[in-house]
């Protein structure tokens, strides 16, 4: 029915879908995660994803960087891999991605036309589980044909304005949900509308509201820090249905945390990423 399509994710099933460790695993069991994010003056956007990644258990992050971030990257996040793009400023050339499972893309992207040339080749990659944020939507909303490409079950992560961008205005926050499962269904695509209580909309229609977060997230790069945990948890064998609720509710979870140690309005987005390690507690 219409009503069943609509549910909230509690503490009771997001608990219930953690994967624990194997004492005889090793990081090639945890995924690969290609990040492809930052731009002079936007590698904070970079540094956030790929730590928050790495804190929401991947095995591996690998960079693909511009030059002007490989300083900031490697002296940020050591325990990042890099690869470095011919150009200084931004992202001009997708780097060699087998071998990896998951690519996130768009924090802190320079959006000119070099960059939907990217989108369209990372495209091509179909059997790689992919998440799109910030840059990244702005780009497909200002080539609306690369929507038709989207391969199947990418994860899309729109804040409001990025999702106005996409599919335009709605005139109440009800058409904006249908509006966002249609989105969803014609694109075949998982849409993350980030918010207050953020929305999950599936390609089968269910929509699910998340029960986390307070309004301290509401601090730049919060959604930067949602992006690398999506990504390490579809690294790690989550679906992308999954790993899209489950993330948002980790990554809510974490800004509990988090605010319950600084107080909401001191809340920056390195917190949550902290806040991440005590959502984990709770499962060793
Ligand atoms: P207004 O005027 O506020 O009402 P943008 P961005 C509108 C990178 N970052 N939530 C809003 O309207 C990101 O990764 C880098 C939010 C305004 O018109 C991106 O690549 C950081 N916005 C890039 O910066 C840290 C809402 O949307 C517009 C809204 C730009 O991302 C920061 C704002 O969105 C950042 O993460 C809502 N509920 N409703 C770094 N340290 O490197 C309406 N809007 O223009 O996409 O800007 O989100 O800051
Ligand atoms: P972005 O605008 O991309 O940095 O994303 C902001 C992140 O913070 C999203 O994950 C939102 O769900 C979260 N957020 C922003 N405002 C609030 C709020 N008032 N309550 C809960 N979460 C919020
Ligand atoms: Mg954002």
């Amino acid at each position: 029915s219409q009503s069943s399509a609509f549910t909230y994710v509690e503490e009771e099933e997001a608990f219930s879908v953690v994967k624990p460790r194997s004492k005889f695993s090793h990081k090639g069991d945890y995924g690969k995660v290609l990040i492809m994010a930052g731009s002079y003056g936007m590698m904070g956007a970079a540094v956030l994803s790929g730590k928050s990644c790495y804190r929401a258990g991947a095995g591996l992050v690998k960079f693909h960087s511009p030059r002007c971030g490989v300083q900031i990257l490697q002296s940020s996040l050591p325990e990042a891999i890099l690869s470095v793009d011919p150009e200084e400023n931004f992202i001009s050339s997708l780097p060699d991605i087998s071998g990896f499972n998951t690519v996130a893309a768009g924090p802190g992207w320079y959006e000119g036309a070099e960059s939907a040339f990217l989108l369209q080749q990372i495209f091509e990659n179909k059997n790689i589980n992919l998440v799109l944020d910030a840059g990244a939507l702005n780009v497909l909303s200002k080539n609306k044909e690369l929507l038709n490409a989207l391969p199947q079950n990418t994860i899309l992560t729109p804040h409001p304005g990025e999702f106005k961008r996409l599919a335009g205005e709605f005139s109440n926050d009800y058409s904006r949900l249908e509006g966002l499962r249609k989105f969803s269904q014609r694109y075949k695509c998982i849409m993350v509308l980030k918010g207050a209580n953020t929305m999950v909309a599936l390609p089968d229609g269910n929509v699910s509201f998340n029960s986390t977060g307070n309004p301290g997230m509401a601090t730049a790069g919060s959604g930067d820090v949602l992006t690398g945990i999506i990504a390490a948890l579809l690294a790690q064998g989550y679906s992308p249905a999954m790993a899209s609720k489950l993330g948002v509710y980790l990554h809510g979870y974490a800004g509990d945390r988090a605010a319950s140690k600084s107080g909401t309005a001191s809340i920056i987005a390195e917190d949550i990423i902290d806040g991440v390690k005590d959502f984990y507690l709770e499962f060793d």
